[in-house]
């Protein structure tokens, strides 16, 4: 993968949040992807490594995560391309550390699967210092605002550090716990952004920005592969957690980082 990232791109990240770069991951390899998700949602892993967290209830949003690259040598190549790790070391000003890959989630929403709760990943890894993330969501399938597209709350990542959410599906409003958020950010009516997104298309995120999923109202599955980078540079403060993180040092490099 080649992703080129102009100053505008970044200037425009780090005002909203988020970055749109389409185009990025081929066809192929995409295809490469789908055809194990029958298998993957069956419990067969190409490797014979479960990942560390499985929630496939038909009904509902799927998602398939942890190492998710010990799994499938498919996944591996992308979660772990050095390009990935370089671009947002690029957005997340962390060029002199290099990256790495701390989770990487297969998000699937079948028909009809509800709204995913609007969180922030930051929260999920609280267990490393510097707590600097950036989640790079790779649409696998075109993501339509009517197949339930990812959508975010722009800026919200200027909040600071929330709480994480009490569920990612069970949410009565899926909203309610960004709207405590925003309270507690002295921050009155905020907007809910969402687009289509096309296949082969990333989407950046900074670890603080507040996102979630719209309802699947389409007759089609809506995937999305998300790869989570940090500073290669983060320690672990704590690993007493309920969360899938362990020690910092498990965790492999994208990108060796450059000298400034
Ligand atoms: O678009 C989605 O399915 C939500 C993705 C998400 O919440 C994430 O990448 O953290």
């Amino acid at each position: 993968m080649k992703i080129s990232l102009t100053s505008e791109d970044v200037q425009k990240f780090r005002n909203d949040g988020v970055l749109l770069v389409p185009n990025i991951l081929e066809p192929s390899i995409i295809a490469k992807i789908l055809a194990r998700i029958p298998s993957m949602l069956k419990g067969e892993y190409a490797t014979g490594i479960k990942p560390a967290e499985i929630k496939i209830d038909p009904t509902n949003t799927q998602q398939i995560s942890g190492k998710l690259w010990e799994s499938e040598p498919e996944i591996k190549a992308v979660v772990l391309d050095p390009e990935l790790g370089r671009a947002c070391a690029i957005l997340g000003d962390w060029e002199q550390y290099g990256s790495k890959a701390v989770h990487s989630s297969l998000w699937r929403k079948p028909p009809g699967a509800p709204e995913t709760t609007i969180h922030q990943d930051a929260a999920y890894v609280d267990t490393f210092i510097p707590n600097k993330l950036i989640t790079a969501l790779i649409a696998l399938e075109n993501m339509t605002i009517e197949a339930g597209s990812t959508q975010y709350i722009l800026g919200s990542h200027k909040w600071g550090l929330g709480r994480r959410v009490r569920s990612l599906r069970e949410s009565e409003d899926y909203t309610a716990e960004a709207k405590t958020a925003a309270r507690e950010a002295g921050v009155g009516n905020f907007e809910i952004f969402t687009t289509n997104v096309e296949s082969g298309t990333i989407v950046f995120h900074d670890g603080l920005l507040w996102h979630g999923a719209g309802r699947n109202n389409s007759q089609q599955q809506r995937v999305a592969l998300s790869c989570a980078i940090m500073p290669a540079n983060i320690k672990t403060v704590s690993v007493d957690d309920p969360y899938v993180f362990g020690e910092a040092s498990e965790y492999p490099f994208t990108w060796q980082g450059k000298l400034i």
